[in-house]
């Protein structure tokens, strides 16, 4: 079975539904070729700069180039693509707010083998969240086009809706082949690993996920971006950042100050919860206690 291709000018409720049926689905040309080099000519010097994987996981021909939104004002605009957080907003409904888990370039070099097949959410200490309830919204932006042989994706189809901690060999799975400036879209559940590159080139994407924001992120972002970079960053991209509370209360800053606030002075706000109030947080609780 093959993975679902919608066009750029897709809608992010058709997208959701194809992640919520197979796991992922593919969004194609959303930049185009050029528009893609122009962000790659961005992250080179950091790509170069960047030392392979110490581990078979990470992949020792693989190297990983984090801190994105600190380094590449373009990787901005694709943290908060608006159909990308359409549809990460869509998916993670469960939760009051998701927020940034982490950016990556991930560049397989030539002669990497596959990565072991996984699910996305074991790295939250293999907890095993509820069947359908989804934590994680994640993209791979093609960076270089991506083809079986230079190791694009491997994705097993529906496997989001199979049982937890199981193995899959390779051919359970199938390439995300796709064309520069293309994004895959899939769910923390799906079963899926880097694909072995069996070309002479270096196929190149940009991770960008996004967690429920009761959990914790991957890349710690109040620490890779610098208060003096974080204090130009346009609010929104701060509040998806972590630059807010998630729910009620998490994440407040000493006398239940808001976080924006730190960085923000101006914006300064008193009590908690500007995303959900009191009352909000306690109807959403009757809600719950109603629904079980
Ligand atoms: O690079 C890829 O295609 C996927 C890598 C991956 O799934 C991961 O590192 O978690
Ligand atoms: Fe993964």
């Amino acid at each position: 079975m093959a993975l679902q291709h919608l066009p750029a000018n897709t809608t992010a409720d058709e997208a959701v539904a194809a992640i919520r049926r197979d796991g992922a689905v593919i969004v194609d040309n959303v930049l185009s070729p050029a528009e893609m080099d122009a962000v790659a000519a961005e992250l080179k010097p950091w790509i170069d700069a960047t030392a392979f994987g110490q581990d078979e996981f990470s992949g020792r021909r693989t190297k990983r180039t984090g801190g994105l939104v600190a380094r590449s004002a373009k990787c901005r605009a694709l943290v908060m693509h608006p159909l990308v957080l359409g549809a990460a907003k869509k998916l993670l409904e469960n939760a009051t707010s998701f927020q940034l888990h982490l950016t990556q370039v991930i560049a397989i070099g030539p002669g990497e083998p596959a990565q072991a097949i996984h699910r996305d959410q074991w790295a939250f200490d293999f907890f095993p969240f509820p069947a359908g309830f989804e934590v994680q919204c994640n993209t791979i932006w093609a960076m270089t086009d991506f083809t079986e042989e230079n190791g694009a994706t491997r994705v097993v189809p529906g496997s989001n809706h199979l049982a937890d901690k199981l193995r899959f060999k390779l051919e359970d799975s199938v390439a995300a082949e796709m064309r520069k400036g293309s994004v895959l879209l899939y769910n923390g559940s799906v079963y899926h690993a880097g694909g072995a590159n069996r070309s002479g080139a270096t196929r190149a994407g940009i991770n960008i996920t996004y967690n429920l924001s009761w959990l914790r992120q991957e890349e710690n972002q109040y620490l890779s971006v610098p208060p003096e970079i974080a204090r130009t960053l346009p609010v929104e991209l701060l509040k998806l950042m972590g630059y807010r509370r998630g729910a009620y209360s998490l994440g407040y800053v000493d006398d239940l100050r808001d976080p924006i606030e730190v960085v923000r002075p101006d914006l300064k706000r008193s009590g908690l919860g500007d995303d959900l109030t009191l009352t909000q947080a306690q109807q959403k609780m009757k809600e719950t206690e109603a629904a079980k």
